[in-house]
């Protein structure tokens, strides 16, 4: 046969199958097909046909290449096998079990894996007794999943409660731990109003589905929780490395009404020592809450502020709400341009679509337009230009005034031409839970092009699946109570499993007005998460740090000194994830799996990577003691350096601090406290060795914002260390990267100890200092091979 008319055919047989190239497995049972494809050994994609027909092969979360991506498999009797995985396909119900190599299932359908009604569907799984669930983004509830049901439909919630659901984000990913075939993931890729449902509709039954679109999810085998993060970011995308001051703290509120009110925050925050990077601008510094606007009066020199603040080493970050005032002939750039392109949402009948948000009528951009996403970026230039280091997209969910439904009508029209999608119009319905998504999309696309050699920070309400690659994000609009502040955690611990290893929740609580005592705690415990952000709502009670006096001024800034002394290690913790994939915050499972069965109440402890594990109050506005259970291989107490033996603590909770413990066997890199990371710390740097198995740290730096870390310009260095012999030896490993740090000289903090010993540093003697338990070297800066020795 001839090229061109094998390759016509070859094209009618794909059209007709509707999908690209051939599956590793096809099954058809009925009218309904069935087909699975092993993009790697633990990660398979199912897709099923009721009517034998695929759709077209597209997805908002998973880009193509990664898609497009196929191992070796291995037919066997009744499915295949990968190099790790097992699949077996019963042929009458097409239900899939996946087992690992040595035959234990990871995770299995139901006898009746499917049921549709309408246009929707519902997959339904077995649910071991064993299996807790984790992820789903900052849903409300307890932390574990199991017994819950929860609803996938972007929602503005302001002053939801622990029990709210649907919030603002979806995010159709959970992952299943404590079966016998270990932890797996479940990631359903469909942007129609989802829900899943752990054993509560029908006991021990696992069931999800949406209400429209594609039959398309992911089952991700571990077995370790984290190579299941790993690997479902490896899917949908890793978080980007974040400019460095986007790890420092941060002060915001609905709003700081003019310049001068910026300018004193700053002041304040300056001469009460209060370590800070960020300050935060609300709508009310825009004209008439339209964005990309100044209200020039309260602003009047907008550049003249952020240059002045960035001198003190304090950057801006403005909010850029998405709804574009509907303002025909005034004048109005982003309005004029944004109509001249098309770039706006039509209802069904054609005409613009225009409803009241915070400028009144509005009209929405196409974000699912490559083109309107484009053009949108573009509009950051004034801003960028101006020195606003951040942005803040807010009400994308998309959240619309005057109307119950709280979003658009479901009819609206969307044009969809991006990516690998067949362009096409498509409804509201479908687009709704990815348009917060594609709207930091353009956001983060737009500031990458503007400035392609810095790091590109954008917050987010509303996201999707994926959207970690665009946005860090933050829970909305929560409350001034103990409860929120537990509820916080919790919800920051399931974001991280869910890939937004970035995230925030409003300290201190947005509506209500926190207590003295909440705003410390809440200080405490956000010191340890990942984006440390205090917001409060308009009408609310001031919540700067130093509102209730110098006592509580104290103590808050004693826990945001500690952040900043911990930066190297935090910000090595980002860049692990910009790479990995694992979250910065942590459940205490995620690391030591023993802990899912430990005899504590562990609802509020939560690790900072692997090394620190900071165990809050489980009943957090309670004085009564309460028990921690420390994960076998011994700790350090982080405050005093003295080692815990001990499995489980009663521990007194107290104002004044928190608990916080230190992995034995571990290297944890600190510096001296600066007023903000723009700032080189005084000192050495200071490598605190806490002796024990498998004892090891690493330091990480690079200049904290270009992109020049990934042309080399960073320094890693992996040093470990070693008890034995009557002393303590740690190695210095070669360097990696070009970057030249700020430190001339390293600190080498040994806890633990009775004495301070004799040092030497390559065989030749150096001084050792002995005090409150642990010894101290100082020494050059090692960037060679290197071995120091304390006996
Ligand atoms: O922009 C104002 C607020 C903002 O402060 C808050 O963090 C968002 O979640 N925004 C919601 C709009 C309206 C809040 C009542």
């Amino acid at each position: 046969m001839r090229n061109w008319i094998r390759l016509l055919l070859a094209a009618w047989a794909m059209m007709v199958a509707g999908v690209a190239e051939a599956a590793d497995y096809q099954a058809r049972s009925g009218a309904t097909a069935l087909r699975i494809d092993a993009l790697t050994d633990q990660i398979l994609r199912i897709r099923i046909a009721q009517d034998g027909t695929f759709p077209e092969d597209a997805s908002w979360a998973v880009a193509h290449e990664t898609r497009a991506n196929r191992v070796a498999t291995t037919a066997t009797r009744d499915g295949f096998s990968t190099a790790s995985v097992r699949v077996a396909v019963d042929p009458a119900t097409l239900a899939v079990k996946l087992y690992d190599k040595s035959g234990k299932t990871i995770v299995a359908d139901d006898a009746r894996p499917m049921a549709q009604d309408g246009r929707g569907f519902t997959l339904r799984k077995a649910m071991p007794a064993a299996e807790h669930y984790f992820g789903l983004g900052d849903k409300t509830g307890a932390l574990d999943r199991r017994g819950g049901s929860f609803t996938g439909w972007n929602t503005d919630q302001f002053g939801f409660s622990s029990s709210t659901d649907p919030l603002y984000k979806t995010i159709p990913f959970f992952i299943g731990v404590g079966g016998a075939g270990g932890s797996y993931g479940v990631f359903l890729d469909n942007s129609f109003r989802s829900w899943f449902d752990f054993g509560r509709r029908e006991e021990n039954v696992l069931a999800f589905g949406a209400a429209d679109g594609p039959v398309d999810y992911y089952l991700i085998a571990g077995p370790s929780t984290a190579e299941v993060v790993r690997r479902y970011t490896d899917l949908t995308g890793k978080a980007p490395l974040v400019p460095k001051w986007a790890l420092g703290f941060q002060q915001s509120r609905y709003s700081y009404m003019t310049a001068d009110e910026v300018k004193g925050i700053a002041t304040r925050l300056r001469a009460d020592r209060v370590p800070t990077d960020v300050i935060w601008l609300d709508i009310d510094y825009q004209d008439r809450n339209r964005p990309f606007t100044v209200n020039e009066k309260a602003f009047p020199d907008l550049k003249g502020l952020a240059q002045n603040l960035d001198a003190t080493g304090v950057k801006l970050v403005a909010i850029v709400d998405l709804h574009v005032a509907s303002a025909p002939r005034q004048g109005y750039a982003p309005y004029d341009s944004g109509v001249a392109g098309g770039h706006f949402l039509r209802n069904a009948d054609g005409s613009t679509y225009v409803a009241p948000v915070w400028p009144g009528p509005s009209v929405f951009p196409d974000f699912t337009n490559a083109t309107t996403r484009d053009w949108w970026g573009g509009l950051f230039k004034g801003f960028v230009d101006t020195g606003i280091a951040g942005f803040w997209n807010d009400m994308n969910e998309p959240a619309i005034f005057e109307t119950p439904s709280k979003t658009m009508p479901l009819d609206v029209r969307h044009r969809i031409a991006t990516d690998d999608f067949a362009p096409r119009d498509a409804t509201h319905a479908e687009v709704h839970n990815i348009y917060g998504m594609e709207n930091t999309r353009a956001t983060y696309e737009g500031l990458k092009k503007l400035r392609p050699n810095d790091r590109a920070f954008v917050m987010t309400r509303a996201t999707y699946a994926g959207g970690q690659k665009y946005a860090v994000t933050w829970t909305g609009d929560n409350n001034a109570s103990w409860d929120h502040l537990k509820l916080s955690v919790q919800q920051l611990l399931n974001l991280g499993l869910s890939g937004f290893s970035y995230s925030a929740a409003d300290v201190g609580g947005f509506t209500g007005g926190p207590s003295a005592d909440l705003l410390t705690k809440w200080i405490q415990i956000g010191a340890f998460t990942p984006v440390f952000r205090a917001h409060a709502a308009k009408d609310t009670p001031r919540a700067e740090p130093w509102v209730d006096g110098p006592v509580h001024l104290a103590l808050r800034r004693k826990a945001i000194e500690e952040r900043y002394r911990l930066m190297p290690y935090l910000y090595a913790l980002a860049e692990a994830n910009a790479r990995t994939g694992d979250p910065i915050m942590r459940p205490v499972f995620y690391d030591y799996p023993g802990a899912l069965a430990a005899p504590c109440d562990q609802s509020m402890a939560f690790t900072l990577g692997a090394k620190l594990l900071v165990a809050s109050n489980p009943k957090p506005e309670s004085p009564q003691s309460y028990k921690v259970c420390l994960p076998a291989g011994g700790w350090y107490d982080y405050w005093n350096g003295a080692r815990v033996d001990a499995a489980t603590i009663d521990v007194t909770p107290r104002l004044d601090t928190l608990p916080v413990y230190v992995r034995a066997g571990s290297i944890l890199p600190r510096q001296a406290v600066t007023q903000s990371t723009s700032e080189t710390p005084a000192g050495p740097i200071e490598l605190h060795v806490y002796p024990g198995a498998d004892c090891a740290g690493e330091l990480y730096a690079d200049d904290g914002k270009t992109m020049a870390f990934v042309r080399g310009g960073f320094l890693r260095q992996q040093v470990r260390c070693s008890v034995g012999g009557g002393r303590v030896t740690i190695d210095f490993a070669q360097r990696e990267g070009t970057y030249s740090p700020w430190w001339r000289e390293m600190a080498v903090v040994v806890h633990g100890r009775t004495r301070a010993g004799r040092a030497t540093l390559g065989g030749k003697a150096v001084e050792a200092a002995f005090a409150g338990g642990a010894t101290t070297v100082t020494i050059p800066d090692q960037a060679q091979a290197a071995r120091l020795e304390i006996r």
